[in-house]
């Protein structure tokens, strides 16, 4: 069997967390009187905490000094982790367990591809970090999705061929980095919103064991 790199992305593809990305950036557009809609979150999806915050103050025509955008950066960040607080490992999206399962059964590598800078205690609140061969998140990387970096570091970490990964993502952005790296690109969740993936499925629970064979057997 070949060894091929799995990259997935945190959230909304493993966990169930875009919701409370979402509740915070409401709350906190509100505080600033700003307009945010679900659309507009949809564009916030596997963004840097950072360019979150500057894309709301665009949409919203508002500025912010460089303290203010620090303590607003923190506000969300404190609101997020309250909801997550709580998480246990069935915060985890339906069959993202038989699917890990699978491909460690099937020796490959399983790595993390996220923008996000709580990746890790989140991985440790679901119990599935021993899982994983490499993980890379916000705090490793200086360049947001859609900049292919946060994948290419996660390959180069198994020393795996670009086109021997395969990326499982929720977000537009993420989509664009996979397909920008040269990986095959996997949309979870809505396909009118990921057409650019190469792969579409709804949830886990449509894409079969027979389909990551297929994969892993790919030249
Ligand atoms: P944090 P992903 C991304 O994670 C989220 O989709 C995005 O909504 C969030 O703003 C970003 O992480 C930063 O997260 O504030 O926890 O550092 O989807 O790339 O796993
Ligand atoms: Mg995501």
């Amino acid at each position: 069997m070949k060894k091929k790199c799995f990259i997935f992305d945190l959230d909304g593809v493993i966990v169930d967390t875009a919701k409370y990305h979402f509740k915070a950036w409401k709350s906190l557009a509100e505080d600033l009187g700003v307009d945010f809609s679900i659309e507009q979150n949809e564009q916030l999806k596997g963004v840097s905490r950072v360019h979150s915050l500057e894309k709301i103050l665009k949409w919203g025509g508002r500025t912010l000094d460089p303290v203010e955008f620090k303590n607003k950066l923190s506000q969300k960040n404190t609101n997020y982790l309250e909801y997550i607080s709580h998480m246990n490992i069935s915060g985890l999206l339906p069959d993202v367990d038989r699917v890990l399962r699978f491909l460690a059964n099937n020796n490959q590598y399983i790595t993390l591809g996220s923008a996000s800078k709580n990746a890790r205690p989140i991985l440790d609140k679901v119990k599935i970090t021993g899982l994983f061969d490499a993980i890379v998140d916000g705090n490793d990387v200086t360049k947001a999705k859609p900049n292919p970096e946060v994948f290419l570091k996660a390959a180069r970490l198994t020393k795996s061929k670009t086109k021997n990964c395969i990326v499982f993502e929720d977000s537009v952005a993420g989509i664009q980095a996979a397909n920008a790296a040269g990986m095959i690109s996997i949309g979870i969740g809505d396909s009118t919103v990921l057409h650019e993936a190469q792969y579409n499925f709804k949830d886990f629970k449509v894409m079969s064991n027979d389909f990551l064979e297929q994969l892993i057997k790919k030249s």
